[in-house]
Formats: C-alpha cells, structure tokens, sequence
C-alpha cells in the first residue's frame, strides 16, 4: 500500500491536527458520555478510535432553513463537535466549509470514490420531486439526482432535521414542490432519522461515535430515531411537568400564572406527544429549549408537525383522554401538600439524566486518564 492510500486511524488524525494525548482524552470521554455509556465502557471508546480508521462524512443540504446546522455548531460540548466534524471527518459539507465551486465538488467526488461503501451520508433538508426536481438545484444538478447519487457508496444515512425525516415545511399542505423525505427515495440503506426543526446537535455526535466504537447504528425506534433519545416524551423530561401534575397553567401568555412558569400545556404545548430529549439535552450548553423560553412545545420533532396548528390551540385529541382526564382531574386532587413533593420528583428526574450527561463532562478526564494508563500497563 502507497502512503496516499494509507488509512490514519482517528488517533493519528488527531496527533496531526496538533490536538494532545491529554486533548484526546478529553474528546473519548466526552464522546463516550454523549453516547450514554458508562465510564467502565469509556476504555472501548479510546480503543476505537486509537485503532480505528476514520470514518468520512458527507453532508449534504437540500430544502430547508439551515437551522439544523446553526444547532449542530452550537452543540453542548464544542471539542466533541468541532474535533469530530471540523478536522477530522467532515470531508464535503456546502454550508460549512471553506472551499466552494468546482473545487468543493471534486472534494466530494474523490472522498466518495475513495471511500465507497464506508462513508456516512447526514441529509439536511427535503428533496422537491414535482417536475423532475427542479425546485432545488445545486451546482446544476436537482437535489434528487444529488442524493441518489450521495447515497450510493454510504454505508449509512442521517436525516439531520425534520426536513430530511419527514419533509418538514416544504411538504406541509399543499406540498408545492411535491417535497418528500429521504427515506421515500433511498430505499435499500439504513438510515438513522434525527428529527426536530432544529434537532438536537448532540445526537448527531452520539450516532457517529456509536458508529466509531461499535461499528453498528445505535438502538433505533420503529421509527428509526435513536432510542436514547428519543424514547421519551418532551413532557417526561420538562421541569415545569410538576405543576401539569398539579393542575396549575398558564391561561393565558402574559398572565400571573406564566410569569411564576407553569405548565404550557392550555396554550397549546404538545409536549404530551412529542419524542424528543430537549428537557434533558436541550440547546447552547444545555441552557434552554423552546419550553423553557415560555414557548409551548410545537412538537417539531413528529411527522408533519406543520400541519397539525394552529399550535396555540390545546390538545384535544389525545389517545385515552389522558391529558384531558390527568391534567384537570389530577390537578384537583393534587393541589395543597403534594405540589411541593411533585415539584421535587419531577425536578430530581429531570436533573438525574442532566447529571449523567455533566458527569462525564465533570469527571470523563480523570476517569479516561486512569482508563489510558491501564490501557498501556
Ligand atoms: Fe428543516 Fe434544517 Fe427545520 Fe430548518 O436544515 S428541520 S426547516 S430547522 O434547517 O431542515
Ligand atoms: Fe411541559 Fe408542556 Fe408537559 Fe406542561 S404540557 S409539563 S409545559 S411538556
Ligand atoms: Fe421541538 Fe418541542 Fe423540543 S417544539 S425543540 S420538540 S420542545
């Protein structure tokens, strides 16, 4: 084998960009909380990336706002992000990197050529279908033929975004561009679904570094979201659950009731039936989400979200009448004593999952230090 055929493995990329053992370290831990795993399994992930070859990705953009990159950039733990997509993986992304025109194409081309079969191809936005894909061109080419093409030699796709998961707002009623998601063109690949609009930065890392580590996609829902992120409920995870639980709502977007920050869920909050870790995860470092802000979920992260407004309007619709039922039955009975008992679970619920993820934030160097010394005992 010639050296430009030589494969780096991610720890030799990293040695390149001049990043340190320490720095790397770092990285492992921090990657390996962002996947969930213990600290016992942390050693795998060091392992897996000092030995294993880099994996390219290809970012492809299509129908969409960009958002789903603003989010991506502003991810909880920049090193996981910026090391992992900025210098060592990201091969052809047209939002983000520096080079543009014929000379950020042929990159792509060579990358995908070079690495057919193994890359991983993350899609942001929905793909126009009515006459012949006009309604989103790029460097001449449709978005269609673009991605039929990208996803050829990918070993796996992620739908980074609603858009790409389910069409987002370009197929919303009436759908004037005939847009769909990916997974109603590219039929024979696995594709790992990561909606929301924007979804969370986080869960495209842990999907690459599961990838990394194990060489397979992480555990994915019936509806191909990752588990760990998505198999609970907004409402599961939000702080201002404990006052759903005891019946106390904002009535109205101005009133006493919102500014002390009670449940949204009379102005429209789909919390209830929405997938998504934003109470846990959430934006910036961790800072907000929508609800947080004073704004009801929109419920961003379901198929065809667009269409199910107007979103200030309060659920009715529920499966089983629970929200009906539970919201103003439990209110009655819960209100007195056992507000300040609810405040307290739902609050510790939501701060055990944060702690999991700022513990390794905390701890991860000490414990992968003391991982890498019994790695090279
Ligand atoms: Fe869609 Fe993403 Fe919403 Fe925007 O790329 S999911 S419109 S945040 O940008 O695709
Ligand atoms: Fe939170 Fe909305 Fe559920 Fe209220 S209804 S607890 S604001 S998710
Ligand atoms: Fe979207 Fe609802 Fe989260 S609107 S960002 S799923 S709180």
């Amino acid at each position: 084998m010639n050296e430009s055929e030589k494969k780096n493995t991610y720890y030799e990329e990293f040695r390149r960009a001049g990043i340190s053992r320490r720095d790397f370290l770092k990285f492992a831990s921090f990657a390996a909380a962002t996947i969930g795993l213990e600290y016992s399994a942390m050693g795998k992930v060091i392992e897996a990336l000092e030995t294993k070859e880099r994996i390219p990705v290809i970012w492809e953009h299509f129908q969409e706002c960009t958002g789903c990159s603003e989010s991506f950039i502003r991810s909880a733990h920049p090193l996981v992000a910026d090391i992992l997509f900025d210098y060592i993986s990201l091969d052809y992304t047209d939002t983000l990197m520096a080079a543009s025109g014929f000379k950020a194409e042929e990159a792509k081309h060579e990358s995908m050529k070079k690495h057919h079969g193994k890359y991983i191809l993350v899609v942001e936005g929905a793909i126009p279908t009515k006459d012949g894909g006009v309604y989103c061109a790029i460097a001449g080419r449709t978005a269609l033929d673009i991605l039929k093409e990208s996803a050829e030699g990918a070993a796996a796709i992620i739908t980074y975004g609603s858009c790409s998961s389910y069409g987002g707002i370009q197929a919303a009623s009436p759908n004037p561009t005939g847009s769909v998601p990916v997974r109603d063109i590219i039929k024979d690949k696995p594709i790992v679904q990561v909606p929301g609009c924007p979804p969370i930065g986080e869960v495209m890392t842990a999907v690459v570094v599961h990838y990394i580590t194990f060489g397979r996609l992480p555990q994915l829902d019936s509806d191909g979201r990752p588990k760990e992120f998505y198999g609970k409920r907004v409402h599961d995870s939000c702080y201002r659950r404990p006052y759903f639980d005891a019946g106390l709502y904002a009535e109205t977007f101005d009133d006493a009731n919102a500014k002390k920050g009670y449940c949204l869920y009379k102005l429209g909050c789909r919390g209830p039936v929405t997938y998504n870790a934003c109470g846990t995860v959430g934006w910036n470092g961790g800072v907000g989400f929508p609800i947080k802000s004073g704004n009801p979920c929109i419920g961003c992260s379901e198929s065809g979200f667009w269409d199910n407004g107007p979103f200030v309007e309060r659920l009715t619709n529920v499966s089983g009448g629970e929200i009906e039922s539970t919201a103003d039955k439990i209110g009655k009975i819960l209100l007195g004593a056992t507000v300040g008992a609810a405040v307290v679970h739902g609050v510790a619920a939501n701060i055990v999952k944060k702690k999991e993820l700022r513990e390794g934030l905390n701890r991860g160097i000490e414990n992968a230090e003391k991982i890498d010394h019994k790695l090279n005992d």
